[in-house]
């Protein structure tokens, strides 16, 4: 059985432990349990290890905090208790995973399906939103305070594309409905964290969108954008983020895809679908992989090769479910 308070009571020094390119989900998971931790157990020696996080994230109290891997002083410290969040696997930990090895105590506390169950005490609940909505289940209400319920939200924020994704449940809201209690500017956490960009972010999207096409009877949309014009803007391919959601939020657009140059020749590409086009079978004929209405691969060839080459897959699966 999974006892937090009798695990946690029984451990004087206690580390914490995201995965590596920490998400909204892990950095509000680590902090969240950090600040709890700090509040509920006063006499408890508290470390949270993580890569650096987006500074993005900053507004959460104890981000300087942070112990990342430039800044362990002590690779052979043996603690208590180890809790990892949000992590599938143990190698998700990166640098952090020395210390869950050799804890007294381990414990795993994640949402995803695919988790190895690699702690001695694992709490797995793939039907969670985040990991920030399981910890909040465990966390003692009466030592959650604004600061706490700011990192349990952003998670949830994060991890629910703003309560959007199937993951999000009645008991997602119940929770975000506790945490707006306290009082902070949930309104400002989505559009910092969230939805703003940068203005070059904003005009890679405009040029994006300006040149999209319509194809298949205006069931699909796509767009691509080469490396002379990311070079131009002086962009990367994480600054392409939201630009094939936004394609596929077109009227009458079941199937949207979306593809940038890492190589000359060589595109990342990008597809979203609503219910009608399965895009990881899609993506997974071409190696890549994803979910459903989600999913990637990377293809050589010029952008209308590349749209040739996938756009008889699409068709079919638009006729089975009778758009075209
Ligand atoms: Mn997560």
């Amino acid at each position: 059985m999974f006892d937090f308070g009798t695990m946690i009571a029984g451990a004087h020094s206690i580390g914490i432990g995201g995965h590596t390119n920490p998400d909204g989900d892990c950095v509000g998971a680590c902090l969240g349990l950090y600040n709890y931790l700090l509040a509920a157990y006063p006499d408890k020696e508290v470390t949270l290890f993580m890569e650096q996080p987006r500074r993005i994230f900053d507004y959460l109290k104890g981000f300087e905090d942070i112990v990342t891997p430039e800044k362990e002083t002590n690779p052979e410290m043996v603690f208590d208790a180890f809790v990892a969040l949000d992590c599938g696997d143990m190698s998700r930990l990166g640098s952090a995973e020395k210390y869950l090895e050799i804890a007294r105590e381990t414990m795993c506390i994640d949402h995803h399906i695919s988790n190895t169950g690699f702690a001695r005490h694992a709490l797995i609940e793939p039907g969670a939103s985040s990991t920030c909505e399981i910890l909040y289940g465990l966390f003692q209400k009466e030592y959650v305070d604004a600061e706490i319920a700011k990192c349990i939200y952003t998670g949830i924020i994060h991890d629910t594309g703003v309560f959007q994704y199937s993951n999000t449940s009645k008991r997602t809201f119940e929770i975000a409905g506790e945490l707006v209690e306290h009082g902070f500017d949930f309104s400002s956490i989505i559009d910092f964290t969230f939805y703003e960009k940068t203005y070059v972010q904003n005009q890679i999207m405009g040029r994006a969108l300006l040149e999209s096409i319509l194809f298949l009877d205006g069931n699909c949309v796509f767009s691509a954008i080469d490396k002379r014009t990311m070079d131009f803007y002086n962009v990367t391919g994480a600054d392409m983020e939201g630009i094939v959601n936004q394609l596929r939020l077109t009227r009458g657009v079941h199937c949207a895809i979306f593809m940038y140059e890492k190589k000359p020749m060589l595109f990342k590409v990008s597809l979203r679908s609503d219910d009608t086009v399965d895009v990881a079978r899609i993506a997974s004929s071409y190696g890549g992989g994803g979910h459903k209405r989600a999913a990637g691969f990377n293809m050589s060839g010029t952008v209308h090769d590349i749209i040739n080459n996938i756009s008889g897959q699409i068709e079919s699966e638009l006729k089975k479910h009778e758009c075209l």
